[in-house]
């Protein structure tokens, strides 16, 4: 194994905290400054000194944060020690971290806390039951219906799960599981909605050493079995279906034909054990007597006690498949020990969710996604934390679901994505003022860069201007987050920005040929030392995981591009990809999207680059309007001027096409891929030339693209 480097010195370019010193109390949110970038205006905003008095945080100040993020970088080893002593180890570990990152020197490996064994499920469920805090609500669910009218009686599901409660059910699937001959090391595939049985059936699997590889219940028969058989799982967690908005989506019918594939394919799946949420027989489910078993006739056999089984540290606790832009899904490994410590501490830090005061969180992603598993599964129950698991959509029965929920749970803490925000904007704020939401404390954004225009309106109108937002940019392959701000003292907070480092991350930004570049600049956004969540491989291909993100000696690479202003924050502007050169000037089409959701009719936008005869290329934009706007020579021509006056003339947009729906995966990205085939291809383009559509909330939004190319 290679030798670990020297630590590197402790260098946060630019960041000097006496600016961000001073928070004012005239306002809910001061107002410190602008600072005028490529003409993207950067407010920067301070919670009042009262929010911090009612919300008081682990670290009293930004300044105890710079002091503890200095030791992690300087110091890892001590500083993820110290952390990893608080959680529960069957047998302590010898050798605190161990890494390459340099391909050049043989593989490329990531080791923490070696020699130790531990179990995840037992620290995030057993040691709480065993302090004291069994009575402690783990998981409220929140059905899809408010009503349940379109359920005829049991699965026996429980609306809610106390932390002893959800320790006996997670033993009986375990044990479900064990009789099934599922062991240590074998992999389950898990198709299931979100309910709390979903989070369940992961740590009944981590309990027993097994290996989860949850797939969004969206995903079509072809997907799953794709990833099933990748996997090689030998047994299925399934479902036979759930309403989702008004729609029935028949799950179990998916997973018998996904089965059946991977049969085709040679790949046996020995067992499933079906979890029933719409009881009768409402999705019409029949099952494969020996294969196919109802998860409440098989737990309510099983005892309500299972031992644990101690694993090392590196042992595989999920594969997640990731959409990579080209080619196969990746199956992004992660391993226990690590993967534990760093989505605890994220969670602990980045939300500051305190339990003892009942704090209720509720993170709108779905399991299927590494936002559940880290920010519903791992971090809020390894932190004793209580949570709302919401099964439906923001947008049913109507959009203003989600401040009902807040309402009714008082929920605290909300985590969500942009793309729900700027849906729920353009519906107007009416939706939301109805509700009195005077419970949030702290609202959080992932998945994807969140224009300035929709973080106003996250913070304005949900959190009536007084709770911080953190933006939290992350990766599957980096397990948890990786910049954000934390909602603490003098962190001021810049609209679109992800800000600073988490403990432990030491982000660079590198030129095309892979150098380190200093200061306030702009370059590929990259990880210089291993984090404890780090992926360690591309499950079946670690080659391809090297290819991927260690092409250049030292670094991990994201894949995002992002700039560095004259504060040390980070601005991702778009996945590296994503990058149109227009005259000569690179643009972050991400930049263009944000610059066009400011007018005030725009919801929301996505821009592509097209090739043009005399720019190399030009940008073809996107544009969705708020409900209500009408499309409008006039408006074309605003949107144009105003782009052109935030960015300059070399980023005025060519073309305008108004898209009442952009092609989204079902997490919410826009599938650019997609509408850069459209816009290069305009009318006569085929539906099949658009490659692999899959992953499409929504196909049908294709044609429509098509139909309205200008
Ligand atoms: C957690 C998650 C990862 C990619 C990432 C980046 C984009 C996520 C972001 C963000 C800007 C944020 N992304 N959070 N971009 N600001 N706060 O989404 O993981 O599905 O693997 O996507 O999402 O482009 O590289 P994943």
């Amino acid at each position: 194994h290679a030798m670990r480097p020297p630590p590197p010195l402790f260098h946060l370019p630019g960041f000097s905290s006496a600016r961000h010193a001073h928070s004012s109390t005239a306002r809910a949110a001061s107002v410190e400054g602008t600072e005028a970038s490529r003409g993207v205006e950067e407010v920067v905003f301070h919670p009042a000194d009262e929010y911090f008095q009612q919300v008081p945080h682990h670290y009293d100040h930004v300044e105890d944060y710079l002091v503890h993020y200095e030791k992690s970088i300087k110091d890892p080893e001590a500083f993820w020690s110290e952390i990893a002593r608080n959680f529960h180890w069957e047998t302590p570990w010898e050798e605190t971290l161990s890494y390459n990152f340099n391909r050049s020197a043989g593989p490329i490996h990531v080791r923490f806390f070696h020699g130790g064994e531990t179990n995840i499920a037992y620290n995030a469920l057993d040691r709480h039951v065993a302090a004291g805090l069994g009575d402690r609500i783990a998981f409220y669910t929140e059905r899809n219906d408010l009503e349940p009218i379109r359920e005829s009686g049991p699965g026996g599901l429980k609306d809610q799960y106390t932390y002893r409660e959800a320790l006996e059910e997670v033993s009986r699937i375990a044990n479900v599981l064990k009789s099934m001959g599922v062991k240590r090391g074998d992999k389950v595939g898990l198709f299931l909605p979100m309910v709390a049985e979903l989070p369940l059936a992961m740590l009944a699997c981590a309990r027993i050493g097994a290996v989860h590889t949850v797939v969004f219940a969206g995903f079509s028969k072809e997907a799953l079995a794709d990833r099933l058989c990748d996997a090689g799982c030998k047994a299925v967690i399934a479902c036979d279906g759930v309403f989702r908005g008004s729609k029935l989506i028949p799950l179990f019918h998916t997973v018998d034909a996904a089965i059946q594939l991977c049969n085709e394919r040679g790949h046996i799946i020995e067992h499933t054990l079906v979890l029933k949420r719409l009881g009768g027989d409402v999705a019409g489910v029949h099952l494969t007597p020996g294969r196919d078993v109802w998860w409440h006739e098989a737990t309510a056999k099983a005892s309500s006690s299972c031992p644990v089984e101690w694993v090392p540290s590196e042992h595989p606790l999920f594969i997640l498949y990731t959409s990579g832009s080209t080619g196969k899904p990746k199956g992004v490994l992660h391993t226990t020990g690590g993967y534990m410590i760093q989505a605890a501490t994220t969670f602990r830090h980045v939300f500051n969710v305190r339990p003892e005061k009942n704090d209720i969180f509720l993170c709108t992603a779905d399991c299927g996604w590494i936002t559940g598993h880290s920010y519903v599964t791992y971090g809020p129950l390894l932190n004793g934390a209580s949570q709302v698991v919401f099964e439906g959509v923001p947008s049913y029965p109507d959009v203003g679901r989600l401040w009902h929920m807040v309402d009714k749970y008082g929920i605290t803490h909300l985590y969500t994505a942009p793309t729900a925000i700027r849906s729920l904007m353009r519906e107007g704020d009416e939706h939301v003022t109805k509700y009195a939401r005077s419970s949030l404390k702290v609202l959080g954004s992932v998945g994807e860069p969140i224009n300035p225009e929709a973080w106003k309106w996250y913070h304005e109108v949900v959190g009536g201007g007084r709770c911080p937002i953190v933006d939290t940019w992350w990766q599957t392959e980096t397990g948890a987050i990786a910049i954000a701000p934390l909602p603490i003292k003098g962190w001021g907070q810049k609209p679109g920005s992800a800000s600073l480092p988490f403990l432990g991350i030491e982000p660079v930004l590198l030129s095309q040929d892979g150098k380190e570049l200093e200061g306030p600049t702009e370059g590929l956004l990259a990880i210089k030392s291993p984090w404890p969540s780090t992926l360690r491989s591309i499950y079946g291909d670690h080659e391809r995981m090297e290819q991927t993100y260690f092409s250049f000696d030292g670094y991990y690479l994201t894949g995002d591009n992002a700039r560095r202003d004259s504060d040390g924050y980070y601005w991702i502007t778009g996945r590296a990809d994503d990058v149109v050169i227009v005259s000569g000037h690179n643009l972050g089409t991400a930049e263009v999207e944000a610059a066009l959701a400011q007018h005030p009719s725009v919801a929301e936008a996505a821009v592509v680059g097209i090739p043009h005869d005399v720019k190399g290329n030009c940008l073809y934009c996107y544009v969705t309007l708020k409900a209500g706007q009408a499309p409008s020579p006039d408006l074309e021509k605003q949107l144009k001027v105003s782009v052109r006056n935030q960015l300059g003339a070399f980023a005025a947009p060519d073309f305008i096409q108004w898209a009442p729906n952009l092609p989204k995966t079902r997490s919410g990205k826009v599938m650019r891929r997609i509408l850069r085939k459209v816009a290069a291809g305009g009318k006569a383009i085929n539906v099949e030339d658009l490659g692999d559509t899959s992953t499409l909330a929504d196909p049908e939004v294709i044609k429509e693209l098509i139909a309205n190319h200008v």
